[in-house]
């Protein structure tokens, strides 16, 4: 199929949310239904499919889709042939060891011939080989923290983002296996035209992920300021900077990374900065 790009989402879960407003902020419009599996795009050449998303990999690495949205922990677990291209800033969590708070636990050696639950073996075994260690592995499809106390594994291995359900089920974070975020993927060897609207789609996605991050900003300074000013906002090439109606100032504009933010308005207000503005930023093309 080349004049479409199939994109999977994830149909309902943690990632589904942000994944469809990341599209929509792309500038792409789809009707969506609860019910669809297939969704067509308006205004761009892409149809959304909707699947679980244990199976997204699977599907774009056997062509069903061309792309697809995922975690990198279930990329990683598939072990199939996909293309990670862009980490998408959300989903963010992390695969990780947990045992009771009652257990001694120096080191993952401590785990030697123990039994581990977890819905992640593939990602556990290589963590376990790669520090030799031999544990029993025991798959189970959801839920791990409970199998300390049901007797079923002496530790467990799944994701944790707050920390809050191994906290409540008497569980220890105590090794971090793999740290994950949403991710866009694709097929190894996908068609010319297929692969041109796949850049067009990961140029706008880069754009709105690079305005998330950045600040739009504009004061007021003295003029005899400026140059100190445009040295503490370098902004895209260098700031724009305006005469203002009152005799002696200038405006001043630029964007600012939200790392950096309170520390350069700190700055700015030294150098003797007023009337500081800061707005979001929708798009940032470079
Ligand atoms: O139905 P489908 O198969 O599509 O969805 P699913 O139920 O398998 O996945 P879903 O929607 O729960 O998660 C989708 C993706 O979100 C995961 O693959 C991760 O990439 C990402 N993600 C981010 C998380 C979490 N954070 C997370 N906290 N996935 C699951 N959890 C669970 C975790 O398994 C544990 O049960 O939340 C609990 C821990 O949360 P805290 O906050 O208490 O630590
Ligand atoms: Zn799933």
């Amino acid at each position: 199929m080349a004049d479409k790009l199939r994109l999977a989402l994830q149909k309902s879960g943690r990632l589904s949310e942000s994944s469809l407003r990341l599209i929509e902020e792309c500038g792409i419009h789809f009707a969506h239904h609860d019910a669809k599996l297939r969704c067509p795009a308006h205004n761009f050449p892409l149809e959304i499919l909707f699947l679980r998303d244990d199976d997204i990999p699977r599907y774009v690495a056997d062509g069903v889709a061309e792309a697809g949205i995922v975690g990198e922990n279930v990329v990683g677990e598939a072990e199939v042939e996909v293309a990670v291209l862009e980490r998408l800033g959300f989903g963010q969590c992390r695969l990780s060891i947990a045992v009771p708070r009652s257990m001694e636990y120096g080191s993952l050696t401590d785990l030697q011939g123990r039994d581990i639950a977890t819905s992640y073996p593939v990602l556990l075994q290589r963590h376990l080989t790669a520090n030799g260690v031999e544990a029993r592995i025991h798959e189970i499809s959801g839920s791990a923290e409970l199998a300390p106390s049901i007797g079923l594994a002496d530790a467990v291995c799944d994701l944790v983002s707050t920390g809050s359900t191994l906290l409540s089920n008497g569980l220890r974070e105590v090794e971090t296996v793999i740290t994950s975020e949403a991710v866009l993927i694709a097929g190894s060897s996908l068609p010319e035209a297929t692969q041109s609207i796949l850049e067009r789609l990961r140029f706008r996605m880069k754009a709105v992920r690079r305005a998330r991050s950045y600040k739009y900003i504009l004061l007021n300074v003295p003029n005899d300021s400026i140059e100190t000013v445009s040295q503490i906002l370098p902004g895209m090439k260098s700031p724009t900077v305006m005469p203002l109606a009152i005799e002696g100032w200038s405006s001043v504009h630029s964007v600012v990374h939200e790392d950096e933010f309170w520390e350069v308005i700190d700055k700015l207000r030294e150098a003797g900065a007023q009337g500081v503005l800061v707005s979001p930023v929708e798009k940032m093309v470079l």
